[in-house]
């Protein structure tokens, strides 16, 4: 059902097209956009969908010769050089440039809606089997991931290769140096402080890597009986408490670099270091990813000293904001349970557990990048709903 046009006028000495839609309202479209943005087979790949007219082929001071309603359905655009352009009425509709239309299509694309939890997060829980045969439910998984952040997935087999199977669902898994996935129990001379029996205080995984996995899965193989509790916490809704609450911790926690080192070997052996803020923020100041592993963190800090203990002042009260009982969340995973999370979001950690001969706890973990998750959100949503 496209909208059909009325009445269509050059404006602004050619540099602007405005369209009168049936309803009345009307858009106004910048010509050099226009120009810049021709669906003809010169211009652009329909096989690609892409642009194939060079910049340097483009006038940005262009403007147009003529201009003509063909139907209701489209307009025809003719340039100074005699090149014709023709736009579908449902195509400028979607590309009005008001704030209305940017907003849905922004909100369409990159799905922006945040449900904010604490202590009171009730954890969404999916059967394995159903994401894995049917579109509809891996829809609503990754609709929930991405709004709540957490979802847990019930029922896999207890072996290894089941977050394998995961990743094909998606497209593929991540590869960083700790291997295609990788598996989380205590190690005689561990790599990581993840492969031990200590308790892990909230972090983010691997902020040492300069763009850290989006998302991170965690496969329960085996689960200790004493121990071994997850904690996790909404690491966005704690940014804006801290930055209701202090907001001068808040801009030293954004601001300021922290070297993170990761030096050993695994999948092959490896020497990473990176700086980055604790907290990444957009033009906004909204906290958009969280790089906090203490661990990791380096000794050395490239920062001047006098800013050193400004900055451990700041950690500590967001450290304790994460802490705080309104803000965590706390259970238990089963053999079978797979738990995915936003790794730039959810900040997670892990109860000490006692040590032991044998191996009672063991997760197989896997990440994947948050343009490989959307990419599937988008295409399921397509089949599910579908739409063009
Ligand atoms: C990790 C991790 C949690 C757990 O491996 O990074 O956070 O429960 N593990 O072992
Ligand atoms: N593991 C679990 O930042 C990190 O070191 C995260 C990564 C070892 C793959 C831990
Ligand atoms: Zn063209
Ligand atoms: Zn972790």
């Amino acid at each position: 059902m496209s909208p059909g046009i009325q009445k269509v006028e050059a404006l602004d000495e050619g540099h602007f097209i405005c369209v009168e839609w049936e309803d009345g309202s009307e858009s106004s479209y910048p010509c050099i956009w226009l120009r810049d943005n021709c669906q003809c087979p010169l211009c652009f790949l329909p096989s690609a969908g892409v642009r194939r007219l060079l910049f340097e082929d483009l006038d940005v001071n262009i403007v147009v010769k003529q201009v003509a309603l063909a139907d209701r359905k489209k307009i025809s655009v003719t340039w100074p050089d005699e090149h014709t352009s023709v736009y579908e009425a449902e195509w400028l509709k979607k590309r009005c440039f008001s704030e209305e239309t940017r907003a849905v299509m922004r909100a369409d694309l990159f799905l922006p809606e945040c449900h904010y939890w604490g202590s009171d997060l009730q954890l969404p829980k999916i059967p394995f089997e159903e994401i894995l045969y049917n579109d509809e439910s891996a829809y609503k998984w990754l609709c929930t991931l991405k709004k709540v952040g957490i979802v847990l997935l019930t029922g896999a087999a207890t072996r290894e290769g089941e977050l394998i199977r995961l990743g094909h669902r998606i497209g593929f898994l991540r590869l960083t140096f700790y291997g295609r996935t990788w598996q989380v129990q205590d190690k005689a001379d561990a790599n990581n402080v993840a492969y031990t029996t200590g308790r892990l205080c909230f972090h983010t995984d691997y902020p040492v890597l300069q763009h850290p996995p989006g998302v991170q899965f965690l496969h329960c193989i085996k689960q200790t009986a004493a121990g071994g509790e997850s904690e996790v916490v909404d690491g966005f809704h704690v940014s804006n408490k801290l930055k209701k609450q202090n907001p001068e911790a808040y801009q030293i926690l954004s601001s300021t670099p922290v070297d993170y080192t990761d030096v050993g070997v695994d999948y092959c052996d490896f020497a990473v270091h990176c700086k980055q803020s604790i907290i990444d923020v957009d033009s906004r100041g909204q906290a958009i990813r969280i790089n906090y592993n203490n661990a990791t963190r380096d000794t050395v800090f490239d920062i001047p000293a006098e800013k050193v203990r400004p900055f451990y002042a700041a950690l500590k009260e967001f450290n304790d904001l994460l802490n705080s009982a309104e803000h965590k969340f706390t259970y238990k995973l089963k053999p079978g349970d797979i738990v995915i999370f936003d790794n730039w979001r959810v900040l997670h950690g892990r109860q000490s557990y006692p040590s032991c001969s044998d191996v009672t706890h063991h997760l197989e973990g896997a990440y994947a990048d948050w343009d490989v998750v959307m990419s599937r959100l988008r295409l399921l949503r397509k089949r599910v709903l579908n739409r063009d």
